[in-house]
């Protein structure tokens, strides 16, 4: 009997200021499961210029949240942390799945229909954000990983990622694991402060939107207490579309306590919706302030994250350009004198 681990992938993209969002639906089940897994977490830079970016801060970016990874506490004697564009096999395989990916499948990606939406016409709107879910699969194939943890709003991106595989492995033989999806117990999908009919995201004009990891007290304790409601008065969970609001706060309180919903509900009966915002707010700003001291100590020596890319790199290439090659192989290209 072998005792080896699973093995698990998964990146979050450097597009802006990371959130809860990222947080509960993905950094912290990285966290939490690390010892269980041989784990390989990503910055995924390849994916932030989907979209019209700035140079700067691209690469600004990239450390913050190299930096953020390690303060929210993965220890890389359990995970390989590095940069996606730092191992070129990623771009190389995702020319190799473009190739055998049909194009209704990536118009049918819902990341794809929401996030062109907002360019409107075709002009507008970059290739690379229709193919990005390819980027995707190869992030997640080279690796052979087992499972992703992601939040929900990734779930048909690690579907396209089987179905990419499947027809790899149909056409050309067996070459890559199939992965499953893997979603926290709570904070899967965490909405909107301001709009709680949509997901939380990076990337929105508004002030009073999304919780940032990196935001002072005062500034999480002023976004919880101007989050949109009801005019209900109840404090319970609840799938109604109209109690989204307090939905999210409560599935934001439940996320960071790990109470179960039962003793939640209990916990705030009676109350009215002020003091439950400014409970979920101080139970944020209390469980955020670990990672965000840990983040300052960490970019005090900014030479210490580019080593542990440049080391994190260095590992992740060799499992993922030994993927490569096989694919390669199986594809039918001549094989290069020159390496
Ligand atoms: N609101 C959310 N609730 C739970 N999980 C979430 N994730 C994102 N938003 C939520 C999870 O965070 C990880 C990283 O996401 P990403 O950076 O790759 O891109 P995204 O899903 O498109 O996230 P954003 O924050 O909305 O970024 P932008 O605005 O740049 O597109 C993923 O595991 C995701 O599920």
């Amino acid at each position: 009997m072998t005792n080896k681990k699973s093995r698990v992938l998964s990146g979050i993209q450097p597009s802006g200021d990371l959130h809860i969002g990222n947080y509960l639906g993905a950094l912290k089940q990285w966290v939490d499961h690390q010892k269980e897994f041989d784990a390989f977490y990503c910055v995924v830079d390849l994916h932030a210029i989907t979209v019209p970016h700035d140079p700067a801060e691209l690469c600004a970016k990239t450390r913050e949240v190299a930096a953020l990874y390690l303060a929210a506490g993965l220890e890389l004697e359990h995970a390989t942390v590095f940069v996606q564009s730092h191992v070129r096999a990623h771009t190389e395989l995702a020319w190799l799945l473009n190739c055998i990916t049909s194009l209704g499948w990536l118009y049918r990606m819902t990341q794809f229909k929401d996030k062109s939406a907002k360019y409107g016409a075709d002009d507008a709107i970059f290739a690379g954000l229709l193919n990005y879910p390819v980027l995707q699969a190869a992030d997640i194939l080279l690796y052979q990983a087992e499972f992703v943890p992601v939040g929900e709003d990734q779930r048909q991106h690690i579907e396209l990622t089987r179905d990419i595989a499947i027809r790899f492995n149909n056409t050309f033989g067996e070459t890559f694991t199939l992965p499953e999806v893997m979603n926290p117990p709570q904070g899967a999908k965490i909405m909107g402060l301001d709009t709680p009919g949509a997901k939380m995201s990076k990337s929105t004009d508004s002030q009073l939107h999304a919780v940032y990891l990196l935001d002072t007290p005062d500034v999480i304790m002023k976004k919880f207490k101007r989050a949109v409601t009801d005019s209900f008065g109840e404090i319970r969970f609840s799938d109604d579309p109209e109690r989204a609001g307090v939905n999210n706060l409560l599935t934001i309180y439940q996320a960071f306590t790990s109470k179960s919903k039962a003793d939640i509900e209990a916990e705030f009966e009676g109350k009215g919706y002020g003091a439950l915002k400014t409970q979920v707010g101080e139970t944020v700003v209390e469980s955020l302030k670990p990672l965000q001291q840990r983040y300052h100590e960490l970019t005090g020596d900014q030479g210490y994250i580019d080593q542990v890319l440049a080391q994190g790199a260095e590992k992740a290439a060799l499992v993922a350009d030994k993927t490569l090659a096989d694919a390669r192989e199986r594809m039918g290209f001549l094989p290069s004198k020159h390496t």
